[in-house]
């Protein structure tokens, strides 16, 4: 059994103070809190995604999930982003896009960034084009990230693409997007400059991408 079993059951459960608990216990145990994350909640949530497509769980089920997650993520939140850089690389905005209000994902992602010594900017979810565009404007950040978890809503991932043409801004920034129905295929088809994923391998996409690894 898993020694992630229980914080495993706790998420799924929709326990949310028991995942606290078992979180600050893992924490205390010594186990890094990527482990916690990559190992114990992450998997957590993909039963949780499976129940909920079988039928077994509705959606207030699957919102104690999401409680009990973020309890777990909070806790966890200052360790993924205690940065070794007191000086961030540059800033990044993130936003899941038009249509789409799952946050869990985009919100991992915004800890990792910043534990990989980037700024981010969270612009939440439902982000229409054009608040992703004026977010560029008034930030100058060199770097956007998307997150899209539905196959209806990945597709407003293009018109961020076409804003960013027609405001003449496109060159001056790199897109990055993710989210599980999005691949690097989506990515190419829409002029993204790149797509992650997982949090981790958003850290690294994002450096890569501004040029610093
Ligand atoms: Co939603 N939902 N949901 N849901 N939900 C999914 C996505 C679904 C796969 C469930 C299923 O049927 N198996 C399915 C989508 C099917 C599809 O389109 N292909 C689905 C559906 C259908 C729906 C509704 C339409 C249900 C309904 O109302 N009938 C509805 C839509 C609402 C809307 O958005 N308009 C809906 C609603 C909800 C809740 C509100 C109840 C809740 C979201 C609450 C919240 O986020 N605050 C919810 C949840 C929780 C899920 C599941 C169960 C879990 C998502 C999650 O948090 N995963 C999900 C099933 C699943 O994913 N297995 C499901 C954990 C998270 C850590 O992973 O978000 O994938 P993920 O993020 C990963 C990577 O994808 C990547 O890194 C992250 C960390 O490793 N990543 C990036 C994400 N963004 C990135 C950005 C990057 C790089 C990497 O660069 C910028």
């Amino acid at each position: 059994m898993s020694q992630f079993n229980e914080l495993q059951q706790a998420v799924i459960g929709g326990n949310y103070k028991m995942a606290d608990t078992l979180t600050k216990q893992a924490l205390e145990k010594g186990i890094p809190a990527l482990d916690i994350s990559s190992q114990g909640l992450i998997p957590a949530m993909e039963i949780v995604g499976m129940k909920m497509k079988s039928g077994e769980y509705y959606i207030p089920d699957v919102l104690m999930s999401v409680k009990a997650m973020k309890a777990a993520s909070e806790i966890i939140k200052p360790m993924l982003a205690a940065s070794e850089n007191s000086k961030p690389f540059g800033k990044v905005i993130v936003g899941t896009i038009k249509g789409d209000l799952h946050d869990v994902g985009k919100n991992l992602v915004g800890m990792m960034l910043e534990g990989g010594g980037f700024e981010v900017i969270d612009l939440g979810i439902d982000v229409p084009p054009d608040k992703f565009l004026q977010a560029l404007e008034e930030t100058k950040a060199p770097l956007i990230g998307m997150s899209a978890l539905l196959t209806s809503t990945m597709v407003h991932m293009k018109d961020v693409m076409e804003v960013l043409k027609e405001s003449g801004k496109r060159n001056a920034v790199k897109v990055m997007i993710g989210g599980a129905p999005v691949g690097q295929r989506f990515s190419d088809e829409i002029g993204a400059d790149g797509t992650a994923r997982d949090a981790g391998d958003a850290v690294v996409l994002a450096k890569r991408l501004i040029g610093i690894s």
